[in-house]
């Protein structure tokens, strides 16, 4: 049989965005394998993708209209045509705009998908439409602000910068799971004679690749970033003609914040020792080229924004920007390149609504004073399984007078408290454009297959809709490919320029950055910025995590063979992943009376979860794992890792705060 090799994109939420190719053979995806032409990706995948031709192709895909028959949650539900799904929508948006106003409809999404036209299809429909706005800070947040504060919108190293780091940091980033591509460079970094540091409060599977583990407790990092700077400032280790020239607030610093972080006092807030910390210290001094790839765990904690703020101050003490090899990472933000504008369609709004956050939709679900939101649209998103504080989310969803839609490719935990739910198309199903938040490169995806079934992709169904409710704009009457034509037409503001026109094809192009942009600070002194005037708190200083009065920090942690709640439709992945496990140290257990293997239930004041539990010594006393968001068919009882987790904000961009959690554990 013949077939043919067509190009695409990973879609998920990533970093590493690699490059597919795709064997496609009588309309059906056979087989997936990594584009060796993509200068990031290099041609591999991840264990999870490389079988993506088993989620595009499962058995369980969604593959037509469904009404629901029976009671909310249960998953009783009957077919329709779409032609009755859009009317049943239509019908019944029109009488609540009529009764109550648009902003009784909520729309909630986040990143099933990151392709620019699918992910914000939704956008330019609800403003139109008038709909309350969702506030979307599920993810990291707190780190971009963080970042910013000290850099600005300074662009990020380059990944492969790495390569030349004699001194790499791994901190609060599970690479090996989520980053994986990123570990090219820092093997070619080792090749060359690299030091590998691991910063985690776990011993995680990217530990096989570090020379050093370091266990910090959570939510403390920022302590360990000022110790250390303690220390540096103290025996003379800081690179003075950069700070002279390159840094502001420097002596407000060493003067006002560092005298309080002495290794002995860090020592007691970290559970590190002094005499390592200042081994720290004197360590990342003399490296030539220390490069430091800042994770998102540590961001999510109640301290997180200014955890992040530290530790991206720490470059600039000994110098490191100025070395090739050298520096930070946190993310890579090449929104600009992209006139994403012409997408989300701000100008929609005549009137601006109330705004929602999304780690708070439940609060806004249950609050029946005011005007409730009395129907929610919910497409590429789990917010069932991946809000916090689940109790409170599946009680939302439950709530008779919520009329709920959602577009799904899965029968997932949400879709089944769904009122009628939408297949939704896969990636190869349907055209996009992707960026990449952990490498500069920007490509161009065609649909490889038709939809599976009578599946229709998110931008289709928002075009459905605005002809349902009458929308006589012509921008609802475009194909994506015509709308992505139209944004690669007019984006231009790349800082070194770009030639979109080149995408034409789906290859991937890199965005290239000027030679001298680890030195040029695009902040408002053009320097960096370890004294902010534009913050509340102009200095960093060390602030303490939320906490819960209970004796494990419980670590939800990303599983490496699934993606957030995304992959739990594959059974081949399932198999190795294993039962829903509680890590825990065996002191731990031996104090609670607990033995490997058996059922417990961690607890908090929030909600119960049971778990089998995972006797380890990767795990230290006073922490537990559980890894990976589940959905609850797959769980041993009925709860799954975020009926523990709170509704709580990090300190700066109301982000999400799913580490800063505590939790008891007893046997079931
Ligand atoms: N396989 C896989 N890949 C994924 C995902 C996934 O779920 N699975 N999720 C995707 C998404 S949405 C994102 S945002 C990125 C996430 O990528 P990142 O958030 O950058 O990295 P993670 O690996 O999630 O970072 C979490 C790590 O932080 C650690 N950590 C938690 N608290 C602390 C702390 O206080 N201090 C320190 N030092 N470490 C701490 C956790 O133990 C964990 O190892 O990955 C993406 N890629
Ligand atoms: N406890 C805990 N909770 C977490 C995290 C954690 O580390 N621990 N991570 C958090 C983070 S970083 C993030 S980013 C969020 C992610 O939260 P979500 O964005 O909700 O991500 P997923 O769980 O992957 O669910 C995405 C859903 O979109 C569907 N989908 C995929 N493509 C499409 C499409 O084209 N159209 C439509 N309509 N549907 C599609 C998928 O089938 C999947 O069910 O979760 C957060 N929740
Ligand atoms: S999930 Fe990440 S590592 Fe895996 S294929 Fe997609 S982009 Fe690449
Ligand atoms: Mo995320």
């Amino acid at each position: 049989m013949t077939y043919e090799i067509k190009r695409s994109v990973c879609p998920y939420d990533c970093p590493d965005a690699c490059g597919l190719l795709v064997q496609v053979q009588s309309g059906n995806v056979v087989k997936v394998m990594g584009d060796p032409e993509h200068p990031f990706t290099r041609g591999t995948l991840c264990p999870k993708m490389v079988h993506y031709e088993k989620t595009v192709h499962s058995p369980l895909r969604l593959t037509q209209p469904l009404l629901r028959t029976g009671p909310k949650g249960t998953g009783d539900f009957r077919p329709i045509s779409w032609d009755e799904a859009i009317e049943r929508i239509a019908a019944n948006w029109g009488r609540l705009i009529g009764d109550y106003g648009a902003e009784a409809i909520l729309p909630c999404s986040y990143a099933g998908t990151m392709g620019i036209v699918q992910r914000n299809a939704g956008h330019p429909f609800f403003y139109r439409l008038g709909a309350s706005r969702l506030e979307r800070t599920l993810c990291s947040p707190a780190k971009e602000y963080g970042w910013k504060a000290v850099m600005g919108s300074t662009p990020a190293p380059h990944p492969d910068e790495v390569m030349a780091g004699d001194l790499v940091i791994l901190w609060g980033t599970n690479t090996l799971a989520t980053n994986i591509h990123f570990l090219h460079g820092v093997r070619e970094a080792k090749k060359r004679g690299a030091t590998v540091w691991l910063i985690d409060t776990y011993e995680t599977p990217t530990a096989g690749i570090a020379d050093r583990v370091c266990l910090v407790r959570p939510g403390s990092d920022g302590a360990l970033a000022l110790g250390i700077m303690n220390v540096l400032v103290r025996d003379g280790l800081i690179d003075e003609n950069f700070i002279s020239t390159y840094v502001q607030g420097f002596e407000e610093l060493k003067a006002g914040v560092l005298p309080g972080y002495r290794p002995e006092l860090v020592s007691s807030i970290t559970g590190i020792d002094a005499g390592t910390i200042e081994e720290m210290a004197h360590l990342y001094a003399h490296a030539r080229a220390p490069f430091i790839r800042i994770g998102s765990g540590l961001s999510r904690y109640g301290n997180g924004a200014m955890t992040v703020r530290t530790i991206t101050c720490l470059p600039a003490l000994v110098g490191a920007w100025a070395k090739p090899g050298g520096g930070a990472l946190g993310d890579i933000a090449t929104g600009s390149a992209l006139a994403v504008s012409e997408v989300t369609r701000e100008d929609f709004i005549t009137k601006p609504t109330r705004v929602i956050n999304i780690n708070r939709l439940s609060q806004a679900l249950n609050d029946l004073s005011g005007t409730p939101i009395r129907s929610l649209y919910v497409y590429h998103s789990n917010p069932a399984a991946v809000l916090p504080d689940q109790n409170k989310v599946l009680q939302g969803l439950s709530r008779e007078g919520l009329f709920t839609v959602v577009h799904e490719r899965f029968m997932t935990d949400t879709a089944r408290y769904a009122d009628i739910v939408l297949p939704a198309t896969t990636s190869l199903e349907h055209s996009d454009i992707y960026r990449a938040y952990g490498h500069y490169c920007v490509q161009r995806a065609y649909a490889a297959i038709p939809p599976v079934g009578q599946a229709r992709s998110n931008w289709d169904v928002f075009c459905l809709l605005a002809r349902a409710m009458g929308f006589a704009e012509p921008f609802f009457r475009q194909e994506a490919d015509e709308l992505i034509d139209h944004v690669l037409s007019v984006s231009k503001h790349w800082i070194a320029g770009a030639d979109f026109a080149k995408l034409q094809g789906g290859r991937p192009i890199e965005l290239s950055l000027p030679p001298d942009y680890k030195i040029v600070y695009k902040t408002p002194s053009q320097k960096i910025e370890i004294l902010n005037p534009a913050e509340a708190e102009p200095l960093p200083r060390y602030l303490e995590p939320h906490g819960d009065d209970a004796p494990f920090w419980l670590m939800t942690a990303p599983a490496l063979l699934a993606l957030n709640s995304s992959f739990n439709e594959r059974s081949d992945l399932l198999g190795k992943r294993g039962a829903m496990n509680l890590q825990m140290n065996p002191g731990d257990a031996a104090v609670k009376g607990l033995q490997d293997g058996q059922r417990v239930v961690a607890f908090n004041e929030r909600g119960e979860v049971t778990f089998v539990l995972k006797v380890t010594p990767q795990v230290p006393t006073g922490v537990v794992v559980a890894e990976g968001v589940w959905w609850s068919e797959r769980a041993p009882g009925v709860r799954t890792v975020n009926a523990l987790t709170s509704q709580r904000l990090t300190d700066k961009a109301a982000g999400s705060t799913f580490y800063d959690t505590k939790v008891d554990v007893r046997p079931e």
